[in-house]
């Protein structure tokens, strides 16, 4: 089969059995125990049946004027008496709660884990361990540094946060996009954070990291250095969150049924590939649409293109704990694959959107400390006091009950002497509410019940009482160079002027140098490049040398799909009155057959009219946008149908050639047919390319050209424009 083929059979097996099970779970014989008990707490807005109640269940019949003492002439007061009117305001004015201190701005969905190997060689959680379970999730994605109404496509970590609801209670992976972190012990997460956040004295920048105190901390606190090199790389301008990797970032432990124990890291690879957006792409976007990242994940579950990751795990047993150069419990150091390599054993699938942000996306609450038996914390100094700031945060997030929240709930039964507080939902019967009680009511379990029970996995620990790290903690450069040296060619020029354009914004000279300085512990050219752009004194030697080390997988280039596809793609559609209709009717079936979207996009949003169609006749074509409305970084393909006199009117429409332009210097794959291939030609001012204008579909520098096009030679064309490297 062909690639194409392969790919849109693919595409219609995901769609038949993501609509399958969505009506599983709409007529409620689904077997997601989290849908079916989410299901009890809403309601309908739109049930034809509803009236407006106040919040005690009183049908209203007038919530637009308060009650006053008024005639037709003359306006009177308003009545403190009018209930009604004081507990709607009131209400509103309590709306708001705090936002997270940190992965304020973020986006959700639900799916479900599966694994298709079972890992009872390493612990005895179900979830990890029963390959017939369906496990349901809430995924929520983040970025870190901005406030809730900031931009999604800001250089930023994405927070990766699952919330798996197992038989045996909730399990959060509270993850990144991006393996390591800035610190090794979490008392230093304040200063990092405040670091990075707005500076104090105005509240300025708003969700960057280009400013004097970030970087400023970045050289001062030197463990920072290996991850600031990935935060200046592409993975922090993803393309989509379904198209970057999670990772658990810290280490967690396995425990077996013979009481075995191994150290563990969490991965999830997506199936359609690490991607990102190029830097200027990701600018103007924060501007254009701040919420593309947000749609673009609604858009694909909408459409049945579930973003899909496998899972995976490194695994070291507890006895090879002291085996590397580095610590397995520093969060600030990958574990490289050459020496332990990934397992990949399930699928991570998102499937069904929210129902309202509020209650989901912003109440959910995740905890590191949430481990179900199987599953440990180990003693990676981040991990413990993350596993105490996250149950804290909640607190004055959410209040007291926030584990009782519907989208918090888990789907196994609850039961403790836990009491009252703010906000108490669930009702509790009888007479006792502590432990031990003389009628033996709700005791701890017996660890011989079965796996379900918890039970410390005890561990012989020895030390001073000291404010200490183990000494290869304090290595802090290596594995920034392994990054480094690992990147491709383009790569490494991103990181450049990435760090080009943050240092350019730091207006304090010491800043900047000093910067300029730290990298000469990972690379010479890469520190003198730097030190050249944003004017500080070009280093002259190596802070260290590089020992030239790389390492699978670091680069992004190397994590892509199986078979390429454009399926989910966005492609923009150039047209104006007079286009050629076989080409663009032939370009819109051909992506829609790949499961990729196109719209059609044209100087007014009244219907544009084919060549020869007539406009009293004729009924036109009413593009989706216009050029004003969308601009070409929300797409990531264009193509321009010929036909001669829609591309005259292109050609003088200045918004139109920019399209085409700014699309080609994002590194976006373009096509055209017809009169439109030397449009793209002169648009894009490619002197030297290799276009054929007599007849055959070419492809140069991922332009895809066809000047007479036959309808048949779409498939091609689409096929060519997968084949072409340019989404990476
Ligand atoms: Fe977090 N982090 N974090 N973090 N983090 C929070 O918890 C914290 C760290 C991450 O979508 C807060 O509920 C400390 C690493 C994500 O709701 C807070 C330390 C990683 C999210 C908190 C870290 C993360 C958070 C704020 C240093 C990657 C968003 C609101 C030890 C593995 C979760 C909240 C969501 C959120 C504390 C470091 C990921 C304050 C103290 C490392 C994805 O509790």
């Amino acid at each position: 089969m062909s690639s194409l083929g392969a790919a849109m059979s693919t595409a219609s097996d995901t769609i038949s059995n993501g609509v399958e099970k969505l009506q599983q779970s709409l007529d409620g014989s689904t077997e997601d125990k989290k849908m079916a008990q989410l299901a009890s707490a809403m309601k309908d807005v739109h049930d034809p049946k509803n009236r407006i109640t106040t919040d005690y269940g009183v049908t209203q019949s007038n919530t637009d004027e308060w009650l006053t003492i008024s005639t037709e002439d003359t306006q009177g007061p308003q009545l403190l008496e009018d209930h009604m009117a004081r507990e709607k305001i009131n209400r509103f004015d309590h709306e708001r709660i705090p936002e997270r201190v940190v992965h304020a701005r973020g986006a959700g969905a639900f799916g479900t884990f599966t694994m298709h190997k079972s890992l009872e060689k390493y612990t005895t959680a179900g979830v990890l361990t029963d390959t017939s379970r369906r496990t349901p999730v809430f995924q929520r994605f983040s970025t870190v540094l901005g406030s809730r109404g900031s931009a999604d496509t800001v250089r930023d970590v994405r927070g990766f946060a699952i919330k798996f609801y197992t038989d045996e209670g909730n399990w959060d992976i509270v993850g990144n996009n991006i393996p390591v972190f800035f610190i090794q012990d979490a008392l230093k997460f304040p200063d990092v954070i405040h670091a990075g956040k707005p500076e104090p004295h105005n509240e300025v920048p708003q969700a960057q990291s280009a400013h004097n105190n970030f970087w400023d901390f970045q050289y001062l606190h030197t463990e920072a250095t290996h991850m600031f090199m990935w935060q200046q790389s592409d993975r922090a301008i993803p393309r989509s969150y379904r198209m970057m990797e999670g990772f658990g970032v810290n280490t967690f432990k396995l425990t077996n049924k013979e009481g075995k124990a191994f150290f563990v890291k969490f991965h999830f690879r997506p199936q359609l590939g690490v991607h990102s957006f190029v830097w200027d792409e990701a600018l103007k976007l924060a501007g254009q649409d701040p919420d593309f990242h947000r749609k673009d994940l609604q858009e694909a579950i909408d459409n049945g293109c579930f973003p899909k990751w496998d899972f995976g795990v490194q695994i070291v047993p507890e006895e090879d704990e002291h085996k590397f150069e580095f610590d397995i419990l520093d969060a600030t150091k990958i574990w490289p694959e050459e020496e332990v390599p990934v397992e990949f054993v399930g699928q991570l699938e998102l499937n069904r959107n929210i129902d309202e942000y509020f209650t989901q996306t912003e109440q959910v609450a995740f905890c590191t400390g949430h481990l179900v038996p199987g599953i440990h914390h180990s003693d990676d100094p981040l991990l413990q006091g993350r596993n105490f700031s996250y149950q804290d945060t909640q607190l004055s997030r959410l209040g007291t009950n926030w584990q009782e929240l519907p989208i918090n709930r888990p789907v196994c039964p609850v039961m403790n002497h836990n009491r009252d507080g703010q906000g108490k939902h669930s009702i509790t019967k009888g007479t006792v509410n502590y432990w031990p009680n003389r009628f033996g009511a709700a005791p701890p379990a017996k660890p011989e019940e079965g796996a379900h029970v918890a039970v410390d996995h005890p561990a012989k620990v020895a030390g001073i009482k000291a404010r200490l790290r183990t000494k290869k903690f304090r290595e802090h450069y290596n594995q920034a160079q392994l990054f480094f040296n690992s990147m491709s060619p383009p790569e490494k020029a991103h990181m450049t002027a990435s760090l080009a354009f943050e240092l350019d914004h730091c207006d304090d000279p010491l800043v900047y140098e000093r910067m300029c300085e730290r990298l000469t512990d990972i690379d010479l050219e890469l520190a003198q490049n730097v030190a050249e752009l944003v004017g500080a004194p070009i280093p002259q030697k190596a802070g260290r040398p590089n020992h030239g080390k790389t390492s699978k997988n670091l680069s992004q280039t190397e994590i892509q799909p199986k078979e390429p596809t454009i399926e989910t793609r966005r492609v923009a559609i150039l047209i104006a009155d007079g286009y050629d209709p076989v080409a663009y009717n032939g370009i819109v079936a051909a992506l829609k057959a790949s499961k990729a979207l196109p719209f059609t996009i044209a100087p007014r949003r009244t219907p544009i009219f084919a060549a020869g169609e007539s406009k009293e006749s004729g009924k036109g074509v009413k593009p989706d946008h216009n050029l004003e409305g969308m601009r070409s970084t929300m797409f990531d393909s264009v193509f321009v149908p010929g036909g001669a006199d829609s591309v005259a009117t292109l050609r003088k429409n200045g918004r139109a050639l920019h399209y085409v332009r700014e699309a080609y210097a994002h590194l976006k794959a373009l096509g055209a047919t017809g009169e439109a291939v030397e449009l793209i030609k002169d648009a894009c001012a490619l002197p030297g390319m290799d276009f054929s204008t007599s007849g055959e579909v070419t492809d140069s520098y991922g332009v895809v050209t066809a000047a007479k096009v036959q309808p048949q030679s779409f498939k091609e064309t689409v096929q060519m424009a997968k084949g072409a490297k340019d989404f990476v």
